[in-house]
């Protein structure tokens, strides 16, 4: 454990370059999806959990989606590096405030490469990955995503995903449409989801939360937080 860092997490993040990650055992999901059961040290979920706070509050303060035909998503989201409001991406938040969002982190970058990996388990499986946005969802005990693809990124780059605070059910299906077959993944707190290769494009969703499962050491009270890291493929 380093000792001499202060809260602030803006520049270098000794703690996630410096941490040994636990032993984790991944699982294959489908082709190219790849679950990591607590891949985050608990100081790094602390350390997370606190820059998301931070990002939370602004420029562009986290806020329920507004979708195109009227209505709001239930999940709350706030963007880094590019802000995605449906269905594209942006530098900034015209559907809240009209700022610029606030820069993606180096940090960032190198955990992403780090995750990739760690799940893909190959020492250059994380070569020329730059994530360039993360979308940053928090799930009240209420609140769930339905069934999805993400496909306003002009990459076909991997995902990465980390959660912290309570678990959730998080469903899987194919590329093709939002039924079944589908697989039904808990995520819990510290866990990690790479969703690459053929899996990239497939429908996916949070149908459920668990309230009152995460842990309070995390810094997150109550509820779900999802870091997602893509590569928008934008320029600009
Ligand atoms: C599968 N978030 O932000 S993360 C989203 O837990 C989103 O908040 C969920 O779906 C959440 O778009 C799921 C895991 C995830 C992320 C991206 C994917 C799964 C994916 C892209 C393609 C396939
Ligand atoms: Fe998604």
């Amino acid at each position: 454990m380093t000792g001499a860092r202060t809260g602030a997490t803006t520049g270098a993040v000794p703690l996630f370059d410096d941490d040994v990650q636990p032993p984790a055992q991944r699982s294959e999901i489908a082709p190219g999806a790849v679950h990591v059961p607590g891949w985050l040290t608990l100081p790094q979920q602390r350390e997370l959990v606190a820059a998301c706070r931070r990002w939370a509050a602004g420029p562009v303060p986290i806020r329920h989606t507004r979708l195109p035909r009227g209505g709001a998503m239930s999940v709350q989201t706030v963007c880094i590096g590019w802000h995605w409001q449906p269905y594209r991406y942006t530098r900034t938040g015209d559907d809240v405030n009209g700022a610029r969002v606030a820069d993606f982190p180096d940090w960032m970058v190198r955990l992403g490469r780090r995750a990739l990996v760690d799940a893909y388990q190959a020492p250059d499986a994380g070569d020329g990955y730059t994530p360039d946005t993360a979308l940053i969802n928090f799930y009240d005990a209420a609140a769930k995503l339905g069934m999805h693809q993400d496909k306003d990124e002009r990459s076909d780059a991997p995902v990465v995903s980390l959660s912290i605070g309570d678990s959730c059910v998080f469903r899987l299906g194919s590329a093709e449409n939002r039924n079944r077959p589908w697989s039904d993944v808990e995520l819990a707190s510290g866990d990690l989801f790479v969703l690459g290769g053929p899996s990239r494009f497939a429908y996916h969703g949070v149908p459920r939360i668990h309230p009152g499962t995460g842990h309070p050491d995390t810094g997150l009270a109550h509820g779900r937080l999802n870091i997602t890291m893509r590569v928008t493929g934008l320029t600009g």
